[in-house]
């Protein structure tokens, strides 16, 4: 599966330089002393959240990130050059998690914002450190101290405002081709999406981003249908629409089974505020519609909106009750979208 919001990577830092043994040489001095500099400090392995990048792909191309070695003490007293950094360029949004333990080491929301993953060996000490009253020349110096190496993984979580869900064919590709420019694929059979899709949205002359992602079944959580694995996606939302097909009958019961799915995931998911849309109401009449839309309120004890993907019916209200939600998120946590770089449409897995 061409999924590629994790990838797998081999970092190490550098080995420290190697102490210098090494004596004073000068015309008419005799007995000069020892002047081994230390070796220098092998680099850092450092993950920095960049702008622009909104997916993990370079990382399927290069996984092993290896900073330079430090280089040895050199006599008269040098000490070696440090060895250059490896830095690891991610997207805003990238969790690093250590590969054995799976524990996760840092997570970048902010652009420019660093982790040091791995520290440089220290470089070795020269043997001017072991001159001492009974050994004036020491032919002793130490080797520099080994970097270090780990397996990490990252894992980028899209930094959407807002999130999709619903059951598979609820229309949820629909309302995102309808309200941004992304083109997702949309068929009358469930899991027509297998991947995040990503749409910048304009309303209200604001912009913002919504994220649309595979439907939900009941078992999702046991890993029925797709899982419920891409609701990681969304966890960092301000606001969930909710689309419910209006066409099917009991509407209350669809509305539930994706609720149940979202607790189950946990993430806090099923606590952040949902906007819930009674979809299709294109191919319902209004006896049809205003009977659906009050089993639906009964069910969520919350208004629902009244829409249609297709004949854009009640889209502007509902992307204005969005708006307000981010508005109240973003305020909330003004740095969390900082930077978060994603161009109209685009496609979550190149
Ligand atoms: N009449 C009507 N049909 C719609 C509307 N929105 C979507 N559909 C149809 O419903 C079917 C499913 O639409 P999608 O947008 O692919 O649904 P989805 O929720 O993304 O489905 P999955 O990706 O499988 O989870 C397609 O045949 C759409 O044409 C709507 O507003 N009115
Ligand atoms: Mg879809």
């Amino acid at each position: 599966m061409k999924f590629l919001d994790e990838a797998r990577v081999y970092v190490r830092s550098g080995d420290g330089g190697a102490g210098c043994v090494s004596f004073r040489r000068e015309k008419y001095v005799e007995f000069g002393g020892p002047d081994g500099g230390d070796g220098g400090r092998g680099g850092d392995v450092i993950a920095e959240a960049v702008d622009g990048l909104n997916t993990l792909i370079d990382f399927r191309y290069r996984q092993h990130f290896k900073a330079k070695n430090g280089r040895p003490g050199m006599g008269r007293q040098r000490t070696g050059a440090g060895g250059a950094s490896a830095v690891l360029k991610v997207p805003v949004g990238t969790e690093i998690l250590d590969d054995d333990s799976d524990a996760v080491i840092a997570d970048l929301t902010v652009v420019g914002e660093e982790v040091l993953l791995l520290k440089g060996g220290d470089g070795g000490r020269g043997n001017t450190h072991f001159k001492s009253s009974t050994n004036r020349a020491p032919r002793r110096a130490d080797p520099g101290r080994p970097g270090q190496e780990m397996r990490i993984r990252l894992r980028l979580k899209l930094i959407a405002d807002a999130g999709l869900v619903g059951l598979p064919n609820a229309g949820k590709s629909t309302f995102l081709a309808a309200t941004s420019r992304a083109r997702p694929k949309i068929a009358d059979y469930p899991f027509t999406t297998l991947h995040p899709q990503l749409g910048v949205v304009y309303a209200e002359e604001e912009e913002f981003v919504l994220a649309d992602i595979p439907g939900l079944i009941e078992g999702a959580h046991e890993g029925h249908g797709l899982g419920d694995r891409f609701l990681g996606h969304i966890e960092r939302c301000g606001v969930l629409l909710h689309l419910v097909d209006g066409t099917q009958e009991d509407v209350a019961a669809a509305y539930r089974t994706v609720r149940r799915e979202l607790e189950a995931y946990g993430g806090g998911l099923a606590a952040k505020p949902e906007i819930v849309g009674l979809n299709k109401c294109d191919a319902l009449d209004e006896a049809r519609i205003a009977e659906r839309r009050a089993a639906l309120e009964a069910e969520t004890g919350a208004k629902v909106h009244v829409l249609s993907g297709v004949s854009k019916r009640g889209v502007d209200a509902v992307l204005s009750a969005l708006l307000a939600e981010i508005r109240r998120a973003r305020t909330d946590s003004p740095s969390r979208n900082a930077g978060a770089d994603v161009s109209s449409g685009a496609d979550w897995t190149p």
